[in-house]
Formats: C-alpha cells, structure tokens, sequence
C-alpha cells in the first residue's frame, strides 16, 4: 500500500511513522508512507495557505488553490489514484469496519486540515470522503491521520506476527477483552484466577468469553446488540 498525506505538518508524522509496527511494515515494504506539504504549493510571497471566510465569521479556512496543486503534485506520484480521504469533523466515525475495508485498498491519499475547515470547494473537487476519529475537538487534522495509519496498516498482511491477527477476530466481532493476567501468581493480595492455572483449556475458553460478555454488557453496552423486551 502507498498512503500519501497533505498537511501542512509534515513534522508531526515524523516520530509516530518510526516506531515499532509502523516503522517496521515500512522497513518491510508493507507499505510506503510520504508526506507532501501543502504550504510548498503557494506562489505568493507570504506562503499563504489560509483566508478569512466569505460571508465573515470568526477563524481562517484553507484555500483550494494550494490543496488542489500539490494534491495534482501528489496523484502523479503513483499509478492509481485510490481512496482520498479528508480527515475532518464532520466526517463519518472512523470504526474497525472502515480499517478493514482501507486495508484492501492499494492507494491512500489522505488530507489532513488546519483552522476552521477546509474551502468547500476542495471536497466536492476532489469528490473526496470525510472521516472524523470521533465526538471531541482536535486542533488538526494530523492526529486523526495518525489514528487512521496506525489502524490501517496493524491490518496489512505481514504488519503483525500470525499469532495476533487472529487474535483481532475477537475485536472485529465487537466484544470487548477478557482479563489478562501473568506473574506473579499472587501480587498485592489479588490471585490470579484459579480457572487460569487449572490447564483445563475448554474451561478457560468459556470463562474468557463470559467475562468478554460481562464487561462489554458493563462497560460498552452500546456494542451489544438490543436487548428484546
Ligand atoms: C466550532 C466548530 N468546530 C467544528 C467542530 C471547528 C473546528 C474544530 C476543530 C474545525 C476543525 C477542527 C480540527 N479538527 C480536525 O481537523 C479533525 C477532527 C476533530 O477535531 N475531531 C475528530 N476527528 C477529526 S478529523 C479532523
């Protein structure tokens, strides 16, 4: 896969894309992430990339003349176009489903806005989707980038080990994780369940998927489905 991000902090990217699975699904050619600055797309003096809004109100709002060159800048670089993706507040909830649905996909632009938003112009030109990370402000749309790569690309083939994508069935069915526990046996007086030390492989199954059931019906029981009557 190859994710081409616009912002205008290429920096921000930097130290998240060099650790540990992201870096190594690089590393591994799993996919290949680059970043293009928007700002370097501006012909004016002032490297201009925001103006007052038409109509007035309060905050600036990225003009599209810039978006639109360096994204025309960035299509070029590969052969298809793929999936652009706006990262912004009033998107669609960014959820486990839209990972795995991303994943298939060969190409990834996505775009990452400052101030109030972006000039309406850029989303119906580019006939770009909206995605928000979820119900609270961010400053931009960097981190919500950030979330959206990490998410994707743990699903690539190779990114994990075998052992854990399997694991990540239990997650993609919607129940939240039974506890974990390992040692010392006995820490601060809490024990660690007797079932888990008891071998008996088909008891603990059973045990693991109550207590997922149990937590998600506590915890998040908007993950459930309606309950009948
Ligand atoms: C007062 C109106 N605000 C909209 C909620 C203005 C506004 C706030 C924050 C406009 C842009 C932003 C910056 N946020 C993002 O770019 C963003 C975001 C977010 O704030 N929350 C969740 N997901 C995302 S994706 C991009």
């Amino acid at each position: 896969m190859r994710i081409d991000i616009l912002t205008l902090f290429p920096e921000m990217f930097e130290s998240p894309l060099k650790h540990s699975i992201l870096q190594r699904a690089q590393d591994q050619g799993i996919v290949s992430i680059a970043m293009a600055n928007i700002r370097d797309f501006t012909t004016d003096k002032y490297h201009k990339v925001d103006d007052r809004p038409y109509g007035g109100g309060a905050g600036m709002v990225l003009m599209p003349v810039p978006l639109f060159d360096c994204f025309e800048h960035v299509e070029k670089l590969a052969p298809t176009r793929g999936r652009v993706i706006m990262l912004t507040p009033q998107g669609e909830p960014f959820r486990q489903a839209k990972a795995q649905d991303l994943a298939r996909e060969d190409r990834l632009i996505l775009i990452a806005g400052r101030y109030e938003g972006f000039d309406e112009r850029i989303r119906l030109g580019l006939n770009a989707e909206q995605i928000s990370i979820g119900d609270y402000v961010l400053n931009g749309g960097e981190l919500a980038a950030m979330v959206l790569i990490d998410a994707v690309v743990r699903l690539l083939p190779g990114a994990l080990g075998d052992e854990m994508s399997a694991q990540d069935e239990s997650f993609a069915e919607g129940l939240l994780e039974y506890p974990h526990y390992t040692r010392p046996e006995v820490f601060r007086d809490m024990r660690v369940p007797k079932i888990l030390l008891s071998g008996d492989h088909a008891k603990i199954a059973a045990w693991r998927r109550q207590q997922s059931l149990e937590r998600t019906r506590m915890w998040r029981p908007d993950l459930l489905p309606p309950a009948h009557e």
